[in-house]
């Protein structure tokens, strides 16, 4: 209530709300070490609705962990640990970056999946190294949102037994009382799922909150809902139960108000040391990790490697020598020049580094054998049918990357990763180091049309600050790409491939060891340069008989196959300039997709041969000629650029 009221911004309703709920939870319930958030058997907390920040922030402080009342005092402020909405890494404690409504749960759930698929490869007999809970408050707008229809409908059918959601029923959102627009029966609803639930837990009885809890914990059968009804802005006499507290602060009057009926006493960001002291959870959680590191020791002296495994899985470190098979298929691909679709590369690339990478975890929206996401060899502790879920496995899939153990990917059509869109983007927020698998990449795909044809998508991608995107042209493209995705542990990685087969490109030595570039010469002009080509994925192919004609005009034409740009652009300057040299004005890009990105590389003087209308329904080799992804197209805009330049 106070630092909202400082930063005159913010949402006192729901951490007043809950402050209850959160105070048995953080004392009696959470199993967590404050002076080590890193611990890897803590239990994980998940506040989905990010919006009530200034709770987490308060029981952090309030628990031991490294966050000041000066942090409290600075929330919402520049470069404070204490931002409007919980970001990871930005503040210790926090798991996840959570305030798009409805994640937060969705995150948990893969948190959930992490801890589950941990414990059946390393739990021993009498031995749980890996056995934790994930805990998570959702608020009545993370169950309105679809997402949680996804993430709650999957993690029943997994029987997640150690996920616990609290929903935060106080029947208030921002546009008031919630049953003009949300009256479904949300315990029947869970338990339709397959949770159990615990119903009608009033949210301000520490007694009713201990024994939901109590009786949460109690079975792991199944994951639990327990629904605590609340009033929002808790203790605002003349605002409580209202929308009006949802997200101002309260004003002077109505905090003085609050403090008279709450019985508190103390001026603003002044706590009583007995109340420090009954909140601090650090000697406690302190011995909870002795325990566990007692445990550990035990584990490690009865099966060491494996002890060294699982060490190595939560630290992220990739295993010595992962990098061998996924470059001897390179190697071997760039040998054996065999025309095929890059979403085939791509499953080959998986069935390299899988053997090699048992952190690897993999999953497609119900797309397995269209996307090529499932290796040859894998089990069903390693890859999981998401369902059609393309929102929830993105979210569910940054949760795994989040809680360690696991390098997470998933698939499906490039078209339908805007079902993803938030979750994509939050996983670049947060850089966790998932990996997305997107095929059937361009209109030629072909007769499932347009709804299925991907046009702006690959722009939306580029421009995510933090996302690393490749489009391969071929096999070997693919396995560079999977390397970097593979070793990119600080940031996520977004992986696009052809339904349809391509040519297999031959290349220097030179240029097969610049494709880790991003960007790289795979054809040089014959004599003077006169043009570039710029094309990705599918088109380099195009661009390469595009430039076989103009060369036998006598026109000298380089042809750069750019597979990412992000990579290619993170260059030095001086291999730029001398993949694309900033004098030559006479450009040309081609992709089977939107071309207007593709300008920053070509400029104003440049040509682009893209589409920028939407796709049509028609077998794909037609469907790419009648959009204009032809040789043809591209030798005339290449004379195009020359014309204008004379
Ligand atoms: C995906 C998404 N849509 C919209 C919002 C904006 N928003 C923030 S809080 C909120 C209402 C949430 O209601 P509830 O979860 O019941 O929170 P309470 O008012 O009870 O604190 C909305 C619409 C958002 N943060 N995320
Ligand atoms: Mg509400």
């Amino acid at each position: 209530m106070d630092a909202v009221q400082a930063a005159n911004s913010g949402h006192p309703g729901a951490p007043m709300g809950l402050s209850d709920v959160a105070e048995v939870l953080w004392r009696d319930f959470l199993k967590h070490n404050p002076a080590d958030p890193a611990w890897a058997n803590r239990d994980r907390f998940v506040l989905s609705n990010g919006h009530g920040s200034m709770l987490l922030y308060s029981v952090l402080h309030l628990s031991g962990y490294a966050v000041t009342m000066d942090d409290l005092r600075s929330f919402r402020q520049l470069h404070s640990p204490t931002p409007g909405h919980p970001e990871y890494s930005e503040c210790p404690g926090v798991e996840t970056t959570t305030g798009p409504l409805g994640q937060g749960l969705a995150n948990a759930v893969g948190m959930a999946l992490a801890e589950e698929r941990l414990s059946r490869r390393f739990n021993r007999d009498g031995l749980s190294v890996v056995d934790h809970r994930t805990w998570v408050i959702a608020g009545d707008g993370c169950l309105m949102e679809g997402i949680s229809h996804e993430a709650a409908s999957l993690a029943g059918t997994l029987g997640l037994g150690k996920l616990i959601c609290i929903y935060d029923d106080n029947g208030i959102s921002i546009d008031g009382d919630v049953k003009a627009w949300f009256t479904e029966d949300v315990p029947a609803r869970f338990e339709a799922y397959g949770w159990r639930v615990i119903r009608d837990v009033d949210g301000h009885d520490p007694e009713s909150i201990q024994r939901a809890f109590d009786d949460a914990v109690s079975r792991e059968d199944r994951p639990t809902l327990v629904c605590c009804k609340t009033v929002i802005g808790y203790g605002a006499p003349n605002k409580q139960g209202t929308a009006g507290v949802h997200g101002s602060a309260l004003g002077e009057e109505e905090v003085a108000n609050a403090r008279r009926e709450l019985g508190w006493a103390e001026p603003p960001f002044e706590i009583p040391e007995a109340v420090y002291a009954s909140w601090d959870c650090r000697e406690k959680g302190a011995e909870q990790q002795r325990n566990w590191e007692g445990l550990l020791a035990e584990y490690r002296a009865a099966h060491p490697e494996d002890a060294a495994e699982l060490e190595r899985r939560v630290s992220g470190e990739l295993p010595q020598g992962w990098e061998g098979p996924i470059r001897a298929l390179a190697e071997a691909s760039q040998s054996a020049m065999e025309p095929l679709e890059t979403r085939k590369s791509s499953q080959r690339c998986l069935t390299a580094l899988a053997g090699a990478l048992p952190e690897l975890f993999g999953g497609s929206a119900d797309l397995t054998g269209s996307n090529g996401t499932r290796w040859d060899g894998a089990d069903d502790d390693r890859y999981l049918s998401f369902g059609v879920r393309e929102f929830g496995m993105t979210a569910i899939t940054n949760g795994m990357a989040l809680h360690g153990g696991f390098r997470p990917f998933s698939g499906t059509f490039l078209v339908f990763m805007e079902y993803a869109r938030n979750a994509v983007r939050l996983a670049a927020l947060m850089q966790a180091p998932n990996i997305f698998v997107y095929t059937h990449d361009s209109v030629a795909v072909g007769e499932d049309g347009p709804t299925h044809q991907p046009i702006e998508q690959l722009t939306n991608l580029r421009t995510t600050p933090g996302l690393s995107t490749w489009r391969p042209c071929d096999t070997v493209e693919s396995a560079v790409a999977w390397e970097s995705a593979v070793a990119s542990r600080e940031r996520p990685t977004a992986l696009i491939f052809t339904r349809q087969k391509t040519a297999p490109q031959p290349r220097s030595a030179q240029a097969f060891a610049d494709i880790r570039r991003g960007g790289y010469i795979l054809k040089s002009e014959a004599g003077a340069l006169d043009a570039v080509i710029i094309a990705t994925g599918s088109e380099v192919e195009v661009a390469v008989a595009a430039a076989e004609t103009l060369e036998s005009e006598g026109v000298g034409v380089r042809v750069i196959s750019m597979p990412s740009t992000d990579v290619f652009s993170s260059q030095d300057r001086a291999y730029q300039d001398a993949v694309l040299p900033p004098a030559l004005r006479t450009r040309v890009a081609v992709e089977a997709a939107h071309p207007d990105y593709w300008y920053r590389f070509v400029g104003l003087d440049g040509a682009v041969v893209g589409i920028d209308r939407f796709g049509l329904s028609a077998p794909g080799g037609q469907a790419m000629a009648t959009l204009g992804i032809t040789a043809d197209n591209v030798a005339a805009a290449v004379r195009g650029v020359l014309e204008k330049a004379r």
